[in-house]
């Protein structure tokens, strides 16, 4: 059995897609990161690094976005392909989201929304890079339909963050590539359950 343990954020979203997509049966776990549920012991033991999401699959615990996708597409032998080349550039890609989209464009949303101090040069220079990478996607997805190949778990750990930065930027018509590219994977079904199921368990924390 699949435990997963996550949020309604952008990093929260990848897994639940990945498991949506595989068809993979799993439980459900919210854990409230505005409470700080992620620093308490018995997430500890799952995450050390106290953040979301992570996941326990039959006792095996895997924390890291990317290592969990990784983890799902090896057991279900999906999404990340054999071939040595084309494995290296759907890997290449998502660990570009982790290494660059996720820290950046969440160092912008902070100190554009949540610092307590507006700091210019902090805010202009996370703009910048997310503008930047958000470019760097919108380039490859001009003349390719999906980022490595067929779809992957590298559009699927791309998507959260590329949406939350053009709409947070404003930057849709700056990036129409990327924009298409956004729309017609959250147009998935797969990806609609998975935020769907995502929503729907935070409104019942609610009630
Ligand atoms: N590189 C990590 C990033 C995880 C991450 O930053 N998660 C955020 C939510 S989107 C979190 O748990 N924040 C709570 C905290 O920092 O205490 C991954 O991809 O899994």
């Amino acid at each position: 059995m699949i435990d997963l343990y996550t949020w309604t954020t952008p990093n929260g979203e990848k897994p639940v897609i990945m498991l949506e997509e595989c068809g993979v049966d799993y439980d459900l776990h919210l854990v409230d990161i505005s409470t700080g549920e992620q620093k308490k012991s018995d997430f500890l033991a799952i995450n050390p690094n106290g953040r979301i999401p992570a996941l326990v699959d039959d006792g095996v615990r895997v924390f890291e976005s990317g290592a969990i996708l990784v983890h799902l597409a090896a057991k279900t032998g999906r999404f990340l392909p054999a071939d040595a080349a084309a494995r290296a550039e759907v890997l290449s890609w998502t660990f570009f989201q982790i290494g660059g989209t996720g820290p950046m464009i969440g160092q912008w949303h902070h100190f554009n929304s949540a610092a307590p101090e507006k700091i210019p040069y902090a805010i202009e220079r996370y703009a910048t890079e997310s503008r930047r990478l958000l470019g760097v996607l919108d380039e490859r997805l001009s003349a390719n339909e999906f980022l490595a190949g067929d779809y992957s778990i590298a559009d699927m750990i791309n998507v959260s963050w590329a949406r939350s930065g053009l709409n947070g930027l404003k930057a849709r018509d700056t990036f129409p590539s990327l924009a298409r590219w956004v729309d017609a994977i959250d147009a998935r079904e797969p990806v609609r359950r998975a935020l769907d199921r995502l929503k729907t368990a935070r409104e019942a924390l609610k009630a």
